[in-house]
């Protein structure tokens, strides 16, 4: 449209809405009638707000959004807004454009020549200097975007990741995300014309859950990428089981603490594997990762671990609550809020299945106020670990001091003790996560897993300009160690292994997850090196 004839229609449907008189040219009859259909859907759809206020809609683990003929129309919904999504990627419309696939992944990240992460081809460039030329083959087909306009400007590439070592320095990656799902689901909503519909999440905190969602696999289905791990998309291979376990998090009672580990943890953890791996597309690498639809489930789950910590603590508060963000709506209007808008998901409409049974055990009951202690440094060992293969294992010795804070913590537990694996440094992208546990020296074989460190968001053509990466792990085993009864033994084992972070399906049963190191892709160039490993009673 030209821009006469745009403050033309303008005009008229400005006098279409606050004109008293008729009007009389026959070309304002279109817009006139525009406006009318526009005032009805607005009245139909707060009438559909007003009645879900009352109750809100109910955001379900997958695995019950798909059950029984209720559950066959959700399915049905979804992927229906998702196609409809689709199908706009390459409109010309602001508005539909707004509306599309690309656009909501392109939110979260993107590459082109305006993105502070690169573009395609600069990606490419870095895995193949990084000895990762093997996945080049994942970025067929992924081209660089421009934003069109000062929306999108202001709202691409806008994702809250911590890029350091300290939570403060992104303490919004919760509000962030639940920001932008938030919007999403009402796009998908309109995509779908179904006001009902919820995202589902993945349940994967349910040891029973640890596949991606067989309506993911379906390679017919508008829910399939095949930019993931090939074993992953077969149902081969599945998230193990440990890593998923967030009980020891769900203790942490400092917001900032708990956000901060969950990102790092089983979030970055989740990317890394479904990934195919880290830094590589699509969930693996964080500017291309909201083109994968498992990604919302995802998030979904993370945003629903927010609320688990919100109904056991509460309303998180702090100076980082003031901060705005902008989004566009399900109209495509940008609309800029704050985070603390967001605290509540009942006051947005939506509360999860289930946000105050969050634990596999009932550890969350003992989730006292940790008494302040000053921590004690049991033992460690400060030389420099280095990974010049995909396994290392390191020998803790133990006194007799370290022996009577053991006895004690195993006999009134006044707080945790933690395995402490200090400046974590690497030079490349490893390719594979690391699986940490820890062991008596006398007895290796009864190992006790302690957890798993992932690369999401430290890799990748844009991470050029950032810090050198150098970060701390910090792993609640106070269960492993009263499982191992450490307080005679002379050493400990801590052993560090290369993963591909999945687990064969069938090893659901086993407690402990064999490591897969025949199928592990570990950059032994990498120059993986871990300044320090200690275990500390406190924190
Ligand atoms: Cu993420």
């Amino acid at each position: 449209m030209n821009p006469k004839l745009r403050s033309m229609t303008f005009f008229l449907v400005t006098m279409g809405l606050f004109a008293a008189f008729p009007l009389c040219a026959a070309a304002a009859d279109a817009p006139k009638a525009e406006t009318a259909k526009a005032a009805k859907v607005e009245t139909a759809e707060s009438a559909e707000a007003a009645k879900l206020q009352l109750a809100p809609g109910v955001r379900m683990k997958l695995e019950a959004f798909v059950q029984g003929p209720d559950g066959q129309k959700r399915l049905a919904s979804l992927q229906k807004a998702i196609a409809k999504m689709k199908s706009l990627d390459k409109s010309t419309n602001p508005q539909d454009f707004r509306r599309s696939w690309a656009y909501w992944a392109n939110i979260h990240g993107y590459y082109g020549a305006q993105s502070p992460d690169g573009t395609v081809a600069e990606q490419i460039a870095y895995l193949k200097q990084n000895g990762f030329a093997s996945y080049v083959k994942y970025y067929q087909g992924i081209v660089d975007q421009t934003p069109p306009d000062q929306v999108a400007k202001t709202t691409w590439a806008t994702c809250e990741h911590s890029g350091g070592q300290q939570s403060q320095q992104a303490p919004n990656f919760f509000l962030w995300h639940r920001m932008y799902l938030y919007h999403f689901e009402k796009v998908l909503q309109w995509a779908a014309q179904d006001p009902t519909l919820r995202l589902p999440y993945w349940n994967y905190t349910d040891p029973a859950q640890e596949r991606v969602p067989a309506e993911f696999r379906a390679t017919s289905s508008v829910l399939y990428d095949d930019k993931r791990n090939p074993d992953i998309n077969a149902g081969t291979k599945q998230l193990n089981p440990q890593s998923t376990n967030i009980d020891t998090v769900l203790k942490i009672s400092n917001y900032l603490d708990y956000e901060f580990k969950i990102e790092r943890g089983i979030h970055g953890y989740v990317h890394c594997t479904v990934g195919p791996t880290c830094p590589v597309a699509h969930m693996g690498d964080v500017p291309v990762a909201g083109n994968d639809p498992v990604f919302y489930t995802h998030h979904a789950n993370i945003d629903r671990m927010f609320s688990c910590w919100e109904a056991k603590y509460g309303f998180p508060s702090g100076s980082w609550s003031t901060q705005q963000y902008s989004f566009p709506d399900q109209n495509g209007n940008m609309v800029t809020a704050p985070v603390s808008d967001f605290l509540d998901t009942t006051k947005l409409g939506y509360v999860y299945d289930n946000s105050t049974n969050c634990s596999r055990t009932k550890l969350l009951a003992q989730a006292t106020a940790q008494v302040a202690v000053k921590p004690v440094s049991v033992a460690k060992v400060t030389k420099p670990i280095e990974l010049k293969t995909s396994k290392v294992s390191v020998d803790i010795p133990l006194n007799p001091a370290a022996h009577d804070v053991l006895r004690a913590q195993n006999a009134t537990a006044p707080q945790a003790t933690y395995l402490v694996l200090a400046d974590i440094t690497a030079k490349k992208p490893p390719g594979a996560v690391l699986d940490v546990y820890i062991a008596k020296k006398s007895d290796p074989n009864a190992r006790q897993f302690v957890g798993t460190i992932a690369w999401f968001h430290d890799f990748g053509v844009g991470q050029h300009h950032k810090a050198p990466l150098d970060k701390t792990e910090e792993f609640d085993i106070s269960a492993q160690l009263a499982a191992l009864g450490l307080d005679n033994e002379e050493s400990a084992t801590v052993s560090i292994e290369a993963s591909s972070g999945l687990v064969p399906v069938e090893s659901n049963t086993s407690p402990v997850a064999k490591p897969l190191a025949a199928e592990v892709t570990f950059n032994a160039e990498a120059g993986v090196s871990i300044g320090s490993i200690e275990i500390r009673q406190g924190k």
